[in-house]
């Protein structure tokens, strides 16, 4: 039996107009809630679970609309309540009114990712899979769509389980040997505790190094066009486009905001910035626009410094964009080789924006740069959550404690706070320890009706 006592509802579809849109019910009362106002050939209270009736919804004497009402009752729902689907009509108008109704009859409105919330309250999903829900409604790409899809079907959570479960029994040898320590007996050797440790410890750095590519999978790559003016780099970002997004002229500093747009390569995000051409100015509009650039440098994972044929490699700029930038990848091109080039090995990549020749290497070269592993397989466990890995990293730590003092031949109730502490930090993860801020800073990222 469920402890939430309140019954919620929202429109599970998005608001607007359309074919159908769903009104989601969750709660004890949600079947008579809908009973007091829909008007079938029987009463849904009498109704089996994940049934389909059609009927009328009404407002006093009133027809509202003629609806498809689902029931699933508890556990074998999303939420693991008894819960009621209202399909209808896709108007708005129908869809507040019922809502209304609702309201009117025992059922609050839902905050947002309550149903969620409830799932994992009741055991229906664990923490990091009902986080793997909202991935997967806002994924952009195939590939982050199935990365979310891989975290939602608990590859991850397994993951984590079985090192969680690796922990205690460690664990629960040390604590033995405390609870025994006056009889001075061994339950577990010095060197099998190191070795169990160093096992878990390379799990854990395993799951740590997915990360970088966790993180692409899921928020994409960030890629910043830069140069100086008239290079071709709002030539370059419409060539990847494939339509005529930013202005391009023969005349330099065309570019003066940040252009920000997305493309998919091989189902991957790539976000690129088309930056103002870098020179040195007293127009206090591209004065900004250089600012603006230089932010772009900073938050890039991989900037594209950019050169035409028609001019020679600009070492300052290049070391200052180096100065702005130590983390990321800079791969240097060399634009327009359609007038011709003899050749330069300053740079990483030729092409030409206008003619297209050289973009299949580029988009080659972005994708090793991003490290977008193709063989990655979708049986592995990923982590692209950054409280997911600020927990491993917590665990990492606390192991490596557990580790040292088990070598320093230190008091067991060292070693056990360490190993109970790394247990608790991967427990975070999937919510077997969790506070409540933790549970609404995750959930009200959520949409309504999830
Ligand atoms: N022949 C040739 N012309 C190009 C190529 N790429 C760009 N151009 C031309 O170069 C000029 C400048 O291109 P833009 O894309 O506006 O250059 P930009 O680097 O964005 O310039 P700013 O925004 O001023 O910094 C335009 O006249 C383009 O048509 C190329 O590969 N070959
Ligand atoms: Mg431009």
């Amino acid at each position: 039996m469920s402890f939430i006592e309140d019954t919620i509802t929202a429109l599970a579809t998005p608001p607007g107009f359309g074919a159908i849109s769903v009104i989601r019910v969750s709660g004890e009362a949600s079947i008579a809630a809908v009973d007091n106002i829909f008007i079938g050939k029987r009463k849904l209270s009498v109704a089996k679970s994940h049934t389909v009736h059609y009927g009328k919804i009404f407002n006093s004497d009133e027809m509202i609309d003629d609806v498809l009402v689902t029931i699933f009752k508890a556990p074998n729902s999303y939420t693991g309540e008894d819960s009621v689907e209202i399909s209808t009509h896709g108007n708005p108008l129908i869809a507040k009114t019922i809502l209304e109704l609702l309201t009117k009859n025992n059922v609050r409105l839902a905050e947002p990712g309550e149903f969620t919330k409830r799932a994992f309250l009741n055991n229906r999903l664990d923490l990091s899979q009902a986080e793997a829900v909202a991935d997967v409604i806002s994924s952009h790409t195939e590939a982050s769509l199935r990365g979310a899809r891989n975290q939602l079907n608990g590859l991850l959570s397994l993951k984590v389980d079985e090192l969680r479960s690796l922990l205690l029994n460690a664990a629960s040898f040390v604590e033995l040997e405390l609870d025994f320590a006056e009889e001075d007996v061994e339950f577990i050797g010095k060197k099998d505790l190191l070795a169990r440790i160093d096992n878990i410890l390379a799990e854990i750095n395993t799951l740590l190094s997915t990360y970088s590519f966790g993180r692409i999978l899921r928020d994409g790559v960030n890629v910043a066009l830069v140069g100086v003016p008239n290079v071709g780099k709002s030539s370059l970002l419409n060539y990847l486009l494939k339509e005529s997004r930013a202005i391009v002229s023969e005349i330099p500093g065309t570019t003066r905001d940040i252009i920000r747009e997305e493309v998919s390569i091989d189902g991957f995000l790539f976000k690129l910035f088309d930056t103002a051409g870098l020179r040195f100015s007293k127009d206090p509009v591209e004065l900004e626009g250089i600012n603006r650039s230089r932010e772009a440098i900073q938050s890039a994972d991989i900037v594209l410094f950019i050169n035409d044929v028609e001019q020679d490699f600009d070492q300052l700029l290049y070391n200052d964009v180096l100065k702005l930038n130590k983390k990321s990848k800079i791969i240097t091109l060399l634009n327009k080789i359609d007038k011709g080039y003899k050749g330069d090995k300053k740079y990483d990549l030729t092409l030409s924006a206008l003619t297209g020749e050289g973009i299949d290497i580029l988009l080659k070269s972005l994708k090793n740069s991003a490290l977008i592993n193709s063989n990655y397989s979708e049986k592995t466990a990923v982590v692209s959550n950054l409280r997911h890995y600020q927990c491993l990293t917590k665990c990492q730590e606390d192991l490596s404690k557990a580790r040292e003092s088990t070598s320093n031949n230190m008091s067991g109730e060292f070693i056990s706070v360490d190993l109970r502490n790394a247990i608790n930090s991967l427990g975070e993860i999937i919510g077997e320890v969790t506070s409540e801020d933790v549970l609404n800073n995750i959930f009200t990222k959520f949409c309504i009706g999830k």
